[in-house]
């Protein structure tokens, strides 16, 4: 371990923990049912979400990191000098590396999530790659506002980093009050650099989610697995089919659970029908179109100051101010 790397101080927010099995409770008592897209990331989740980026269907991960390489110098040129950039999620891979190598000498670099491990981990390799940055990575839930460490050496602004498309997961008043609480975090100086998936051909998009090899569906079925194993639940996984399919009405895929037969399932005690054919819902994936990103922003305070998208209008990196 770098001396930089010890002494790295780590700010806990103490970020309430989960409640995996009332969430999962209200969600199998709703009509229709549903269960949150939160829960897809254990260990096992996460490792088959990192092969989804590499199927050739999956072209999301791939298109923002080439769009992000092309647009690296106009974002720099765009981002004022000596930012503290903020990361939402536990970035360590090539994005975050492209940004912090290409921005005008970032002051501080500042991961926030909920998951301590991943946040020592993700600060441990990107503090050893920059040792010029300074590493103030942050626990907490960053659909909140946080309170930002301070920097030792005063930043010019605080730049938050919300790759990937994530906002698609959130339904559009979560991604409101999440944005809202970015707005919050940022200050009024602030910029927010964000990734979005651009609504198009939904021959394209389909198949992003309904990969050949499957994983996709692996990685819907292993939600199951998880609160088998978290919550005590039955689940056959053999029971349940994955189905995504893109809405263009409501511009996102829609990722369901289908019960293959009539069943039952067990939770605390409880037991929840299921119908042969019944649909649980598990995901969204919003795909946005300028005016619906622009909209949503705007109900979060905030406006777009720039675009860049790659050269066939898949993906969109945006920057946005209040
Ligand atoms: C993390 N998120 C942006 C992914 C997406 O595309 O919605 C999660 C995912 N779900 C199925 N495939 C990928």
């Amino acid at each position: 371990m770098t001396p930089a790397v010890a002494a790295m101080p780590l700010t806990d927010l103490h970020p309430s923990p989960d409640d995996i099995t009332g969430d999962t409770l209200a969600g199998l008592s709703a009509t229709p049912k549903r269960l949150s897209s939160k829960y897809f990331y254990d260990a096992r989740g996460s490792q088959l979400f990192e092969q989804i980026t590499r199927q050739p269907e999956y072209y999301l991960t791939r298109v923002e990191l080439a769009l992000l390489e092309t647009s690296m110098a106009a974002i720099s040129d765009a981002v004022a000098a000596h930012a503290h950039v903020v990361e939402y999620g536990s970035g360590s891979g090539r994005k975050t590396q492209l940004l912090l190598e290409g921005l005008a000498s970032p002051v501080a670099y500042t991961p926030i999530e909920i998951s301590r491990t991943a946040l020592l981990a993700s600060v441990e390799r990107l503090g050893e790659a920059f040792p010029s940055i300074e590493m103030l990575p942050v626990c907490a839930d960053f659909t909140q506002p946080v309170p930002l460490p301070q920097p030792e050496r005063e930043p010019g602004h605080t730049l938050v980093f919300f790759p990937g498309s994530t906002l698609g997961n959130f339904t559009f008043d979560d991604a409101e009050c999440l944005m809202r609480s970015m707005r919050a975090t940022m200050g009024p100086r602030g910029q927010a650099l964000i990734g979005i998936d651009l609504d198009k051909d939904p021959a394209l998009i389909e198949p992003a989610y309904n990969d050949a090899a499957g994983i996709t569906a692996q990685f819907t079925l292993n939600l199951l697995a998880r609160l088998n194993r978290d919550v005590g639940s039955d689940f056959d996984l053999d029971g349940f089919d994955h189905s995504a399919v893109y809405s263009r009405e409501r511009g996102r895929i829609e990722t369901h659970l289908v019960s293959r037969r009539p069943q039952d399932v067990h939770v605390d005690g409880r037991s929840f029908h299921f119908d042969e054919g019944e649909a649980m819902q598990v995901e969204y994936s919003h795909k946005y179109t300028d005016a619906r990103f622009e909209a949503l922003a705007a109900r979060a305070g905030l406006r777009v100051v720039q675009r860049w998208n790659d050269p066939r209008d898949w993906f969109g990196l945006r920057l946005l101010q209040p």
